[in-house]
């Protein structure tokens, strides 16, 4: 924030968007979804410079999985990274991983088969692989997950360097079936000759890093071309370690239909919204000019510490093509609601994200092992009020494992953020909890018991320990939602 200068970078238009990859699925049983990947360096464009990246399948993007809610999807993971050994800033292993599938509602714990669910104890070394399984038979339809590695203290490398992918719950809801999808993974990098730059001090951990490449797709201000009349829904995460976005797109409205945990009940109009590490989001955009060129922007954001102001030119939207009649329709999902009766709130908490003397922690705790850090408990087929407070200078981006919530309250922060999550029917899974300023979320602890995880999706401050175990309780099979 400094001098209050921002800097404008507008690349010039680049190639035609691209779209991630779909994972391949090897079943041939329509309820079963079966994709193998595998974690393993490559060779990979960014923006003109071959870069050796850490990646899922070779692909940057990771390779996109598509599933129903009712189909089993099975994973198969294999860790290809190299054997050398390799240690980062923080003494940690940059070369074991795992997979975190972000948005997920399903069970935290093993499968009774063997397998995995989303288990962060799951842990595979140089050549060794993974079997994971997700149940999505209580997770909600229509979102956008996305799955990325999980191991503290070398995630930021991991993710900084490649390795993350869109994973879509389908939907079947008609009034969205017309419209040409566009999935976008927002994603920054710095690259120091061929490799993804170090994280080399505490001061890259302590602010969380902005890489100088700013990414749609893999793309650096990539080209989409839009017919005069059309709706096209853009399906967007942010798989930046660090960089919040505050996305706009010129001359035109963007339509809210989808936040990080579904649908909502309708098309919400906005101008500009802000999307911190982890968060998604699902707008229609309609073609309501005849003609031209508007750049997708993300606006000068001032997140604390020393982020740099900066406008940012993400995409260009270019009208071609033969006229369309397409509308906003005036509804989407109606099962969407606000939850307003709190009479069944069981339990009611509170914790504080602080940062200083260079640690971060929750309630003061850093992380350090599942055993030694801050923890909660919760009962399965309970609703409870969590009050996150922050206590530091800079914005922190709060992820919750497993359940997804509502948002009540917010203080402080941007005034157009607090008042859209606090009055849409919107289900989340990561909300900016503003720096010396606080959250209040509704949380419903559904259906899986286990150890669940709760922590700053700023990733640099999740592996210096801003983070904790979340331990629910209960026999996990049976929900009482
Ligand atoms: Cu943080």
């Amino acid at each position: 924030m400094g001098g209050g200068g921002v800097a404008v970078i507008d690349p010039p238009v680049g190639a035609a968007l691209r779209l991630p990859t779909l994972a391949t699925n090897m079943s041939i049983d329509p309820a079963v979804v079966e994709v193998e990947i595998e974690a393993r360096q490559a060779l990979v464009d960014v923006n003109g410079t071959v870069a050796n990246l850490v990646t899922y399948n070779g692909q940057f993007p990771g390779p996109m999985i598509r599933v129903r809610r009712d189909q089993l999807l099975k994973l198969h993971f294999r860790n290809a990274l190299p054997n050398d050994g390799q240690t980062n800033f923080l003494g940690h292993s940059t070369r074991m991983t795992n997979i975190h599938t972000h948005g997920l509602h399903v069970t935290p714990d093993a499968n009774a088969n063997g397998t995995f669910g989303d288990c962060m104890l799951a842990m595979a070394d140089p050549g060794d692989s993974l079997e994971y399984e997700y149940d999505l038979s209580n997770h909600p339809a229509g979102n956008l997950n996305f799955y990325h590695p999980h191991i503290h203290g070398s995630v930021t490398d991991q993710m900084w360097g490649g390795m993350s992918a869109p994973l879509v719950v389908e939907d079947g809801v008609d009034a969205l079936k017309p419209f040409a999808e566009k999935v976008l993974v927002l994603k920054d990098i710095t690259l120091a000759g061929s490799v993804p730059a170090p994280h080399d001090s505490q001061m890259d951990y302590m602010h969380g890093v902005e890489g100088n490449t700013v990414m749609v797709n893999g793309q650096v201000n990539p080209r989409l071309a839009i017919a005069p009349g059309q709706v096209q829904r853009w399906r967007v995460v942010n798989a930046c370690t660090a960089r919040f976005f505050r996305l706009s797109l010129q001359n035109h409205t963007m339509y809210l239909v989808g936040t990080d945990g579904g649908l909502l009940d309708k098309p919400y109009p906005i101008g500009e919204i802000l999307l911190s590490p982890g968060e998604r989001i699902d707008v229609l955009v309609r073609a309501t000019l005849k003609s031209g060129s508007y750049k997708w922007l993300s606006l000068p954001y001032g997140r604390g510490g020393m982020s740099a102001q900066q406008q940012i030119t993400l995409m260009t939207l270019t009208y071609g093509g033969a006229k369309q009649n397409q509308a906003i329709p005036s509804a989407v999902d109606p099962s969407a609601v606000r939850v307003t009766d709190l009479s069944m709130v069981a339990q009611r908490k509170r914790m504080t994200l602080t940062m200083g003397m260079g640690a971060v922690g929750i309630d003061g705790r850093t992380y350090l092992s599942h055993e030694d850090c801050y923890m909660t408990m919760s009962d399965v087929g309970t609703w409870e009020i969590w009050e996150i407070v922050n206590s530091s200078g800079m914005d922190h981006p709060f992820h919750h494992h497993t359940n997804s919530a509502q948002v009540l309250s917010i203080t402080g922060g941007d005034a157009g953020y607090a008042s859209l999550y606090t009055t849409i029917p919107a289900w989340k899974d990561v909300t900016i909890v503003p720096r010396m300023g606080k959250i209040e979320l509704l949380m419903p602890v559904m259906d899986y018991a286990g150890m669940a995880m709760i922590h700053c999706h700023i990733i640099e401050h999740e592996d210096i320990g801003m983070m904790g175990v979340w331990h629910i309780m209960g026999d996990g099979g049976m929900g009482e939602m």
